[in-house]
């Protein structure tokens, strides 16, 4: 019994791994283990060997259990502080970066101008990029002699033979979308109208695609005094700063009176600076509309009066952010995007600019 007690303690504290220890045990208190086997012979012993025998047996399998039980908790023990050591982990290392994609500077440009306008009150209204001629021109006393037609670049519509609709065109600014407003809503009415619009048109400071906001205040007695007003606040919240405002007589077939209107700015070193300086910089086009305007939107002229004017976004965009070049807006340069394009929570708010 001795000599069995020390093979298997030594058997024991020698083993490595589990399988090792398992197959001891069984050898050694399994069903046919060297114990078991000897607990068997008891029964053929006299009461007297028994009584000896029996109790140190017990013992041998109780030492056994228990010299097994406690190697298998040194095992693992060691085997968890060999894991620990491998699979040492630095927990205050900075996380991988997540690419996330960011806000177009015409997006956050549009909806700076819109939370802009729609703290005074302008809707905003938005229609379909294809229009026919009516929509895009004759509605706006814009006639098919009328050089403007020719003028504005217009992309038209490809059409089968022995279509006879009317022309359709790429809408050349979002005026039509005023004319569908006048036509559904009837006046009083206050909108903008941001969108993109089409001209035939490719060089440095034009691309064949870019974005404009129109606006439009119709009411009872609504005059260029209040187009004034309406404009000098919003380009001063737009920039953060007074801007004052320069106002040209000019022409357009929509609007009569019409003028172009400058925003004050600076030069210095090339750059530009808006609300500040003593030059001027031309951002737009005004004025009261034209009664056949109203007419073709089916509302009295003798009845109803007002404003319209039209922006750049692309341009306003620049001026604002200080992007320098128009076609980069539209190359989907990804290293551009990131430099230029804003924070998803960057919200823009109605005191112009975005909450840092
Ligand atoms: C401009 C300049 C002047 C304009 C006119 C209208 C409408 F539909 F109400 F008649 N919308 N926008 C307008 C007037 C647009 O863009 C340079």
């Amino acid at each position: 019994m001795e000599e069995l007690r020390q093979k298997y303690i030594a058997a024991i504290a020698a083993a490595t791994d589990e399988a090792a220890l398992e197959a001891l045990r069984v050898q050694a208190v399994g069903k046919k283990g060297e114990v078991s086997l000897k607990m068997r012979e008891l029964g053929k012993m006299t009461p007297e060997e028994r009584q000896v025998a029996g109790p140190a047996l017990n013992a041998l399998k109780d030492e056994i259990n228990l010299a097994l039980t406690a190697k298998k908790v040194g095992l693992a023990d060691v085997a968890l502080d060999a894991r620990l050591r491998a699979e040492w982990l630095d927990v205050t290392l900075p996380s991988r970066p997540v690419r996330r994609g960011s806000i177009h500077p015409i997006s956050q440009v549009t909806e700076e101008v819109t939370a802009i306008f729609a703290d005074m009150g302008f809707a905003v209204a938005e229609g379909p990029q294809v229009e026919d001629d009516w929509h895009n021109f004759d509605s706006l006393n814009i006639p098919g002699h009328h050089p403007a037609r020719a003028e504005m670049d217009t992309f038209y519509m490809s059409r089968k033979e022995g279509d006879n609709r009317p022309p359709h065109v790429l809408r050349t600014h979002t005026s039509p979308v005023q004319i569908r407003s006048m036509l559904k809503q009837g006046a009083p009415i206050r909108i903008i109208c941001p969108g993109r619009v089409y001209r035939c048109d490719y060089d440095q400071t034009h691309t064949p695609m870019f974005h404009q906001v129109e606006g439009l205040a119709l009411g009872k007695d609504i005059s260029m005094a209040n187009l004034k007003w309406v404009l000098e606040e919003f380009f001063s919240a737009f920039f953060g700063t007074e801007v004052q405002t320069r106002f040209r007589a000019s022409h357009f077939p929509f609007t009569e009176p019409s003028a172009e209107v400058d925003i004050q700015c600076s030069w210095e070193g090339g750059t530009v600076k808006v609300g500040e300086g003593n030059d001027w910089l031309e951002v737009l086009g005004s004025g009261m509309v034209h009664p056949k305007v109203l007419e073709a939107g089916g509302i009295d002229p003798n009845e109803w009066q007002g404003f319209a004017f039209g922006i750049g976004i692309d341009r306003l965009a620049m001026l604002k952010y200080g992007i320098p070049d128009l076609r980069a807006f539209f190359d989907s340069d990804l290293r551009w995007l990131r430099h230029y394009g804003f924070s998803p929570l960057d919200m823009p708010s109605i005191h112009g600019g975005i909450n840092r």
